[in-house]
């Protein structure tokens, strides 16, 4: 008696792919002071002083530093606000998004 084998036509789609994400980054300036740039992200990113401070620190010293890693929604949303809220009081303080490899 002969067998019959089915195959699936089209191959399974792994079920383990990664939802995408989105790192925001901190770009260093000459004239943001460095205490607005910590209140930014206490604000925004909901870092302790200590945090922030240190994540300030690598952004001036390195010239950007990964923020946090968000959604791309979420990500959008908090690096928008943080430059708005810095262009408000006249700064170029910059936030950007990028996703993440
Ligand atoms: N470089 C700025 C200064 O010396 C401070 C600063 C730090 C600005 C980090 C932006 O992402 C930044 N006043």
């Amino acid at each position: 008696m002969s067998e019959t084998v089915t195959r699936p036509r089209v191959e399974a789609k792994p079920q383990t792919e990664r939802p995408k994400v989105f790192k925001v980054l901190l770009l260093n300036d000459d004239y943001t002071p460095r205490e607005f740039v910590v209140s930014i992200l206490r604000a925004v990113f909901r870092m302790s002083t200590d945090q922030a401070n240190g994540v300030m620190l690598a952004a001036h010293q390195r010239g950007l530093c990964v923020v946090a890693v968000y959604t791309r929604e979420i990500a959008e949303t908090k690096a928008t606000r943080a430059t708005d809220m810095a262009q408000r009081e006249g700064y170029p303080l910059l936030f950007t998004i990028e996703p993440e490899d």
